[in-house]
């Protein structure tokens, strides 16, 4: 069985399709998992496999993606209902919680998946966690509140960092900054998203309590399905 990372990646996303079927408004996440994704669904389009798929998009960069894979884009305006979002994650505990946000999609990831009637997580097994928080949570905020932010969330031992493109803040598609900041062992990630959303200026986090429903983890012994308990 295959190993490496992007095998582990495809071999998820393939198995993602039976989650889609003719006619779908699918939700496409970011990331390169998503990406996968995306471009399995082209195929399928391309191949006359699956008819009439629309997606609505969780970032600019999977617009372009879509649209390059030939895959009809609408706005969560047009869609109004999405069936199924299909999504990667960061981290993802045994209770599906995940962390999200990595790739600075988070905003409208969450909006997307609390959107759709059903969101598919797919990942490979690397990403499974015992404790949400062995990665950065990212934290969405306002521009004009980052500088602010970021000294509150320091006094909480939150270690902030400002996320960099390049020498710049990474500005996110909806026009904000991402401070990504640590959970302490000593607390839970459910807390401290508590406390931090307290803030004016927080627009999100990249933590998903209850939004996936189902999780398709592909890892050396094969692909496992898991449902939300
Ligand atoms: C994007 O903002 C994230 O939420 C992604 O879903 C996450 O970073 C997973 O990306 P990979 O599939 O590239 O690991």
């Amino acid at each position: 069985v295959a190993s490496d990372p992007a095998a582990l990646k495809r071999a998820a996303a393939l198995a993602a399709l039976k989650e889609v079927s003719e006619g779908m408004v699918v939700g496409l996440g970011t990331g390169s998992t998503a990406a996968i994704f995306v471009s399995i669904l082209g195929d399928e389009l391309r191949a006359g496999r699956l008819r009439s798929l629309r997606a609505v998009c969780t970032s600019v960069e999977t617009e372009r993606l879509a649209a390059a894979a030939g895959i009809p884009v609408l706005t969560l305006d047009e869609a109004m209902v999405i069936d199924v979002a299909i999504d990667g994650a960061d981290e993802i505990d045994r209770s599906l919680r995940l962390i999200k946000g990595h790739g600075g999609a988070l905003l409208r990831e969450k909006i997307v998946e609390q959107s759709a009637e059903r969101f598919v997580v797919i990942a490979d097994a690397s990403k499974q966690v015992d404790r949400l928080g062995r990665g950065r949570l990212p934290v969405e905020v306002v521009r004009f509140a980052a500088a602010t932010l970021s000294h509150r969330f320091d006094r909480l031992e939150l270690d902030p960092r400002l996320r960099l493109s390049g020498h710049s803040p990474f500005v996110t598609d909806e026009g904000h900054h991402i401070l990504d900041v640590i959970i302490p062992q000593t607390q839970d990630i459910a807390d401290v998203v508590e406390e931090i959303r307290r803030f004016a200026g927080v627009v999100e986090t990249g933590f998903f309590p209850d939004e996936a429903d189902l999780a398709i983890i592909a890892g050396e012994q094969g692909v496992r399905i898991r449902n939300r308990r």
